[in-house]
């Protein structure tokens, strides 16, 4: 009976409330959300954290969408005091038990030759592709971006 119970209350843990977060394998993938952009703008970033419960390391390969004509993993360097992006060679490997958090100004999930911009309030599927879990669809949710005094890239911004 304290099974069942112990059981039963794991699996309400486990219960994606109200939340918008997506499990494949040992990686559960949180809040996947992206920035509105100004219409005209070729590019957008996408964000969200990866939890790693296995044993073992994973490594996300890459993304793609329907959105952009590619995407590409990529990362914020401090140059000199100037915060430039560079595309991350070889994959963003997470660690079992960790939790890594992509985020405005650091790594982030770059959509180039954006055909249209969404709108806040949109969302846009996403395909991540991980080296051991596998391929898994998101629904990139778009929130506005209008309060950021610069380019929504290149700030980090509490989340
Ligand atoms: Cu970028």
């Amino acid at each position: 009976m304290r099974t069942l119970l112990a059981i039963a209350i794991a699996g309400l843990i486990a219960l994606p409330a109200a939340a918008h977060e997506y499990t494949v394998g040992a990686l559960k993938i949180g809040h996947p959300y992206s920035r509105a952009m100004p219409p005209a703008a070729p590019t957008t970033g996408a964000f969200f954290s990866i939890s790693n419960s296995g044993k073992a390391a994973d490594k996300l390969l890459g993304a793609s969408s329907p959105l952009a004509s590619s995407v590409e993993l990529h990362t914020h360097l401090n140059d000199n005091g100037v915060m430039r992006m560079r595309q991350v060679e070889g994959g963003i490997t997470v660690a079992p038990g960790e939790t890594l958090k992509l985020a405005p100004g650091g790594l982030h999930v770059m959509l180039l030759g954006v055909k249209q911009q969404p709108h806040a309030g949109d969302k846009f599927p996403l395909t991540l592709k991980f080296e051991k879990a596998g391929d898994i669809s998101v629904d990139v949710k778009v929130e506005d971006g209008s309060a950021m005094p610069m380019p929504p890239h290149d700030m980090p911004m509490p989340h």
